[in-house]
């Protein structure tokens, strides 16, 4: 029990739905040992981000470095990291890490909130894909990523097409900002493997923090041994019945009750 570890570097969320919350709260459900950088400390609520605040340079830098002198870290995610700087900062350490990799690369919340700055999509491009074991976008994240305008499956698969071009070894595209496609990733990796992954439709408000469990989730189960494909699809199951159990504190959705 608890012989691995996961690490996650990203945001805090103080409403415990999403981020760096979200992410332990799956390490634990999946009996990982979680680790966090915390990137950038946000205040917010189920209906509003109020205020954001990135960390300096040295704090997550030194976060990191303590973290990988001491202990056997198995697997990574990393959500918001804000700017440029971050993501060159992150970038530069994470290339020296020989362990899976997944980027889930955050740029918006669900309530229209910017958790990226424009200028920083260069950068996730060029510093974080080619380093990237699996990238998760949603639709939103693929269409800025890629610069097409998602409206389809096929749009889908030629967006995985393009950003898998940009160096990462798999992308998963996250068809849920779709009417049609909830529930429906397209999975793609540099071998040319592809797959329309499905899942039951769980019908419920509460869905803050989906985004981050489901990359925890493939982190968690990359820890644990399992190959990406694999990862993928039992975090998929991982989410859906962590939406089943969503429950309700704020105005706004809701968190996962993390199962
Ligand atoms: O869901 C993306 C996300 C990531 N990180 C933090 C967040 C959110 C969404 O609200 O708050 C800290």
């Amino acid at each position: 029990m608890y012989s691995k570890i996961a690490l996650s570097i990203g945001g805090s969320d103080s409403g415990g739905g999403a981020g760096i919350q979200a992410d332990l709260r799956t390490f634990m459900a999946l009996k990982v040992h979680g680790c966090s950088v915390i990137t950038c400390i946000t205040a917010q609520n189920s209906i509003e981000v109020s205020c954001v605040e990135a960390v300096e340079k040295n704090t997550l830098l030194s976060q990191l470095d303590t973290l990988f002198s001491d202990f056997d870290i198995n697997s990574l995610k990393t959500g918001m990291l804000l700017n440029e700087r971050m993501i060159k900062d992150t970038a530069s350490k994470l290339n020296n890490y020989k362990i899976a990799k997944i980027i889930d690369p955050v740029m918006v919340t669900r309530t229209g909130s910017k958790l990226l700055e424009d200028s920083a999509i260069n950068a996730y491009k060029k510093l974080l894909l080619p380093i990237a074991d699996v990238v998760t976008p949603n639709i939103y994240e693929a269409n800025l990523l890629s610069g097409l305008k998602i409206k389809n499956k096929e749009d889908i698969e030629n967006a995985a097409i393009n950003i898998i071009g940009m160096g990462a070894k798999a992308i998963l595209i996250k068809g849920g900002g779709l009417k049609n496609l909830k529930g429906k990733d397209f999975f793609l990796d540099s071998n040319g493997r592809k797959e329309w992954l499905l899942n039951k439709i769980v019908r419920t408000d509460n869905t803050h923090g989906s985004g981050c469990t489901l990359s925890a989730a493939i982190c968690g189960y990359k820890a644990l041994g399992y190959d990406l494909l694999d990862s993928i699809k039992k975090a998929k199951i991982f989410v859906e019945k962590s939406l089943e159990n969503s429950y309700k504190i704020g105005s706004g959705p809701g968190p996962l009750g993390h199962h």
